[in-house]
């Protein structure tokens, strides 16, 4: 494995557990909608396997039995979206969700060591601005040397573009960056964008089928447990971390 020149990192699942939050937020801008829907844990789990939130609710109400056709859908999607973005970014805004284990110690050492940081995620950019806003401050998101997102790459994960979009924006070849995810969908963008994955589960993820990933981790603060490679590829940033 070639020494490392980046860490490219997802954001919800992996960041922060974040998707609790999503999933309030959704089912409160239903509520003030007027709108019968109520996603449970369960059932979210599900909708998870469709990346992005607008995509997720229309999947969610075309299996409806009175589904309108997708035109008519898509005008009423946005404005939900819309409102449940505003509801989620107040709630991360006013540090709900913290981030995750390991996060702050990785950021940190990774950039006393001299790695890249950089961010390749499905969701909108504001929810990107409100979690540093809620976490480490919004001056952190200038750790970042790319921050991509919903607005960056139309095709979500598991297409791998986001992944391109940030590999171009940094101007690194895949093999000495690597990828650090919470899915499978987030696995599968980064190894079809050429790049190995360091993958944290969660309690929306877990179980889930994680093949190709380099590693599979509880959190970030098992990255000295880790098997090489990665280890040998995150040599100076573990280091930094001792
Ligand atoms: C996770 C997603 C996002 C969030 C909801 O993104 O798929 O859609 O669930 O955010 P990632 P939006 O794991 O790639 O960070 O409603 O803004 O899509
Ligand atoms: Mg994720």
């Amino acid at each position: 494995m070639m020494p490392l020149d980046a860490l490219i990192f997802d954001v919800d699942g992996t960041l922060a557990d974040t998707e609790e939050a999503h999933r309030r937020a959704f089912n409160l801008a239903f509520a003030q909608a007027d709108l019968p829907w109520r996603w449970s844990v369960e059932e979210y789990r599900v909708l998870l396997d469709v990346a992005g939130g607008k995509e997720r609710i229309r999947a969610y109400w075309s299996q409806l039995p009175d589904a309108p056709g997708p035109e008519a859908m898509w005008d009423r999607i946005l404005t939900l979206h819309a409102a449940k973005t505003a509801l989620y970014t107040e709630a991360v805004r006013s540090g709900q969700v913290p981030l995750r284990p390991g996060v702050e110690a990785t950021l940190r050492s990774a950039r006393d060591a001299g790695i890249t940081l950089a961010i390749a995620t499905t969701t909108s950019r504001v929810n990107v601005d409100a979690l540093f806003e809620g976490t480490l401050g919004a001056g952190a998101l200038g750790w970042f040397s790319a921050i991509c997102t919903a607005e960056t790459a139309a095709k979500k994960k598991p297409a791998p573009d986001v992944y391109l979009a940030a590999l171009a924006q940094l101007g690194l070849p895949p093999a000495r960056c690597l990828a650090v995810e919470d899915s499978r969908n987030g696995v599968l963008a980064a190894r079809a964008a050429g790049l190995e994955v360091l993958v944290t589960e969660n309690a929306y993820t877990r179980g889930q089928d994680f093949s190709g990933a380099l590693a599979v981790l509880d959190d970030l603060t098992g990255l000295h447990a880790l098997p090489d490679p990665p280890a040998s590829m995150m040599g100076p940033m573990l280091d930094a971390t001792r």
